[in-house]
């Protein structure tokens, strides 16, 4: 059994630490139980959750029972889930009722649903996301709880179902906390909900867990000698010696293997001559796994990246990454991304400017992010949200951020897309955190050996037009992130053209850069808030990048507006954040085609 996640302190007092999380699980046959649930909202002062002494209550809500209505008994509960509106899920609760748009705070869920346990299966309860503390219960029993706004887990509910009519209630706390991840700023609004799609998965006593794909990831790479597929194949429950099969017809392997005392088969076989996945063509190979009863089919591309020492390589050759940041925020219809058609309209915006890459900020987003960007050929930033100020001093911080980055790792690990993990944004520049983050980048390495390790860096420091950036935690890194606002927080547009940077000889992305503008607010160049002076901005920009020998990529900030409770400016901002290329409505700023032209003529940076 991989015992992957660390036992957290959690405020109420924490379950078992979960033990699995399926890998996958949208490439399997689920009941869904994404609808309508209803809901109860604990507004403070009433407190149902949390009992006096921290701990959380089982006997209150959680038990689903029903008041006494209609009958001479004495009076029992206060609540009701069979008569409460309904919210839809996956969905954020801020966006769907009015009254709850401003709420942070707990919002009980509940739903019934029809199953009969089938003999020798276990059956887990997958949840997309929840942000950012949950609690679950099913038929009244507590069977997980689980702290991470952005990465999926699951609960067996094996024990605890009946056959025919079951319920679940799940209460999810949004309220921040200082030694929570992200902590108690930030700059994006706190959706709070059951994000993500939730999801019953029935599998058999044993199952695969967890695997891994990948081309083998030698200490040179060279696309004329042929090529090897490496990893592992987890069977959860399984004794050693359980046989295990991977078979990529495609590729000619067809592979037997037994597990390990770990219920680990590990492979290495020598594959045909593979088509490589790139953003020219994003080749993806059925991969059928099977053990036993279970099987599962995902599909995989296989691609090498690495940094030679300021470049980025691709399958050997040389990139430049040209792209945008983006937040999990829905085009058109606001709040938390969280459809294909979401991930469709973002990736849609992203090819239309010819982009190749795109950094996720600041959170894993929707695994349908990834799934679109290996279908379409797009790279990807994949980040956990240590944003600014994290409780670095704390070793339990520590462990919440070891678990959110195994999370992401292991959703993510056979996404051919994503090419860099980073471990944080703009931290601030301490010995404490520098241990933390380069402990963490460790994490990530062994974890995953095959892909980059990066972080945005918070701004240079000036001496005179010098921009020196010597953060020691670039030590740490493959890829360096460099985030830099000159021309908007710092100094006029044109003050760009005179700056030189110092940066560590490592391959550095720009990954913050831009200024705001309201969509159809038009003026000259030397405007605030016009789309004009936006534009102005990034050619002055432009200048200033183009005389950094080792850019090695572009992720303007952002794509599109964002809400964000921070940004008051009537008028202009109204509760967004306007540096996006486009609005929140997805109307393109005159910035969409200049980075559009930009990219489509590969005018600003060099592979090499
Ligand atoms: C930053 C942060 C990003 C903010 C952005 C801004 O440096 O990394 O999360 O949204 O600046 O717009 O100020």
């Amino acid at each position: 059994m991989v015992l992957f996640f660390l036992a957290i302190a959690l405020p109420g007092s924490a379950q078992q630490p979960l033990k699995t999380l399926l890998v996958g699980v949208d490439q399997r046959s689920v009941i869904s139980l994404d609808g309508q649930w209803h809901y109860l909202v604990e507004q403070p002062p009433a407190g149902e959750l949390y009992k006096a002494d921290g701990k959380v209550r089982d006997n209150g809500y959680a038990l689903n029972t029903h008041p006494n209505l209609y009958n001479r008994d004495p009076h029992n509960e206060e609540y009701d889930f069979a008569t409460a509106p309904t919210l839809r899920v996956p969905g954020d609760w801020n966006t769907q009722e009015p009254s709850l748009f401003r709420f942070e705070g707990v919002v009980w869920y509940q739903r019934d649903f029809d199953l009969t346990p089938q003999p020798n299966t276990r059956t887990f309860l997958h949840i997309g996301a929840a942000n950012y503390r949950s609690f679950v219960w099913v038929n009244q029993k507590r069977i997980c709880d689980h702290e991470g706004g952005f990465t999926p887990f699951d609960c067996e509910v094996t024990a605890a179902l009946k056959p025919g009519s079951n319920f679940v209630v799940i209460a999810v706390d949004s309220t921040r906390h200082a030694d929570d991840i992200p902590s108690l700023v930030y700059d994006w609004f706190n959706y709070g909900g059951l994000t993500r799609d939730v999801s019953l998965v029935t599998l058999p006593e044993q199952f695969i867990d967890d695997y891994d794909v990948h081309l083998k990831h030698d200490s040179t790479f060279s696309p004329t000698v042929p090529q090897s597929l490496e990893g592992y194949v987890h069977v959860e429950g399984a004794p050693a010696g359980t046989p295990v099969t991977v078979r990529i017809p495609e590729a000619g392997i067809d592979l037997t293997l037994k597990t390990g005392v770990d219920g680990r088969a590990p492979f290495e076989a020598k594959a045909g001559r593979l088509t490589l996945w790139s953003p020219a063509s994003p080749k993806l190979y059925k991969v059928d796994l099977r053990s036993g009863q279970d099987s599962l089919t995902d599909e995989i591309g296989f691609r090498d990246i690495r940094v030679d020492g300021t470049r980025i390589l691709l399958n050997g050759q040389a990139i430049f990454l040209e792209g945008a940041n983006m937040h999990a925020e829905a085009p058109y219809r606001g709040g938390r991304a969280y459809s294909q058609q979401d991930a469709d309209n973002i990736f849609g915006f992203l090819k239309e400017m010819h982009a190749n890459f795109v950094r996720l900020c600041h959170y894993p987003h929707d695994e349908r992010m990834e799934r679109t960007a290996d279908r379409l050929g797009v790279m990807i930033w994949s980040e956990i949200p240590l944003w600014q100020r994290i409780s670095f001093d704390k070793p339990e911080v520590y462990a919440k951020a070891a678990a959110m980055l195994n999370e992401m790792i292991r959703r993510d690990r056979n996404k051919a897309s994503v090419i860099l993990w980073s471990v944080s944004n703009e931290t601030p520049n301490n010995p404490t955190r520098t241990e933390f983050l380069t402990n963490l980048a460790n994490e990530a390495r062994r974890l995953d050996s095959t892909r980059l390790i990066t972080s945005a860096l918070i701004g240079p420091h000036f001496v005179g037009n010098r921009a020196v950036q010597d953060d020691p935690l670039a030590q740490a890194l493959d890829v360096v992130g460099q985030n830099e606002y000159v021309g908007w927080y710092d100094r006029r547009p044109e003050d760009a053209d005179q700056i030189v940077w110092t940066l560590p000889q490592k391959p550095v992305i720009m990954s913050e850069f831009g200024s705001e503008a309201k969509q159809g607010n038009h003026g000259g160049i030397d405007q605030r808030w016009t789309e004009e002076q936006q534009v102005n901005v990034f050619q002055h920009q432009f200048v200033m990048i183009g005389k950094i020998p080792q850019i090695r990529g572009l992720a303007p900030w952002v794509l599109m507006d964002f809400r964000s409770p921070g940004r008051n400016i009537p008028g202009l901002q109204d509760g967004y954040n306007r540096k996006g290329l486009i609005s929140e409505t997805g109307q393109k700023k005159l910035a969409f085609q200049l980075f559009e032209e930009t990219y489509k003529a590969h005018s600003v940076g060099k592979a090499e």
